[in-house]
């Protein structure tokens, strides 16, 4: 075996070394992710709040947290198909989440679009504390999308998307490491 052969092979094996080790770089943010949050954006004129937290489940992924500055009773809230919040309305956000091409409907039905959540309900002070399953969906599919709250409530029948009126708020599925950061804390 020649010099420069053993050089050059010797050099082949330390960048494949290389490569492999960045190839089994574990951080959280390559792993499936299974938590996220969404920071609740109002849209003009309106002045909603509200942070949700997303954690995978066996179940499928639930949705847990608070939307407050709504009027009291039901809104529509669902998983829209993208998480662009460029314009004013919320329409850049798409319409709901719907990978399977199917009809609009309540999270019970037996056809659903994947983001039909249902409703929110407002209490007197305008505060919804959300808990929600939205059963059988993976995280990873819904990460770069958006959740929006609508002025009214979902019907949960009319096509294409339950006539829940304007959309009110909206926010970008991301990525989070929920321990590590307090919401409690960070929303002081
Ligand atoms: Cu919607
Ligand atoms: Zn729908």
């Amino acid at each position: 075996m020649s010099v420069r052969f053993t050089i050059a092979a010797a050099a082949t094996l330390l960048t494949t070394l290389l490569f492999a080790q960045n190839d089994t770089v574990s951080t959280d943010d390559v792993k499936v992710p299974q938590e996220a949050v969404v920071v609740l954006s109002p849209t003009q004129g309106h002045q909603v709040a509200g942070t949700l937290l997303l954690k995978q489940t066996k179940e499928g992924v639930r949705v847990t947290g608070k939307v407050s500055g709504i009027k009291p009773g039901k809104h529509g809230f669902h998983i829209h198909q993208y998480g662009d919040l460029r314009d004013p309305q919320g329409k850049s956000a798409g319409g709901h989440f719907n990978p399977e091409d199917t009809k609009h409907g309540g999270p019970d039905a037996a056809k659903h679009h994947a983001g039909d959540l249902g409703n929110i309900t407002a209490n007197a002070e305008g505060t919804a504390t959300v808990d929600k399953l939205a059963k059988g969906l993976k995280l990873h599919l819904i990460i770069g999308r958006s959740v929006v709250v609508h002025n009214h409530a979902d019907d949960l029948k009319s096509q294409p998307s339950g006539d829940a009126g304007p959309r009110i708020a909206l926010g970008v599925i991301g990525l989070a490491d929920i321990k590590q950061f307090n919401v409690t804390s960070a929303s002081k």
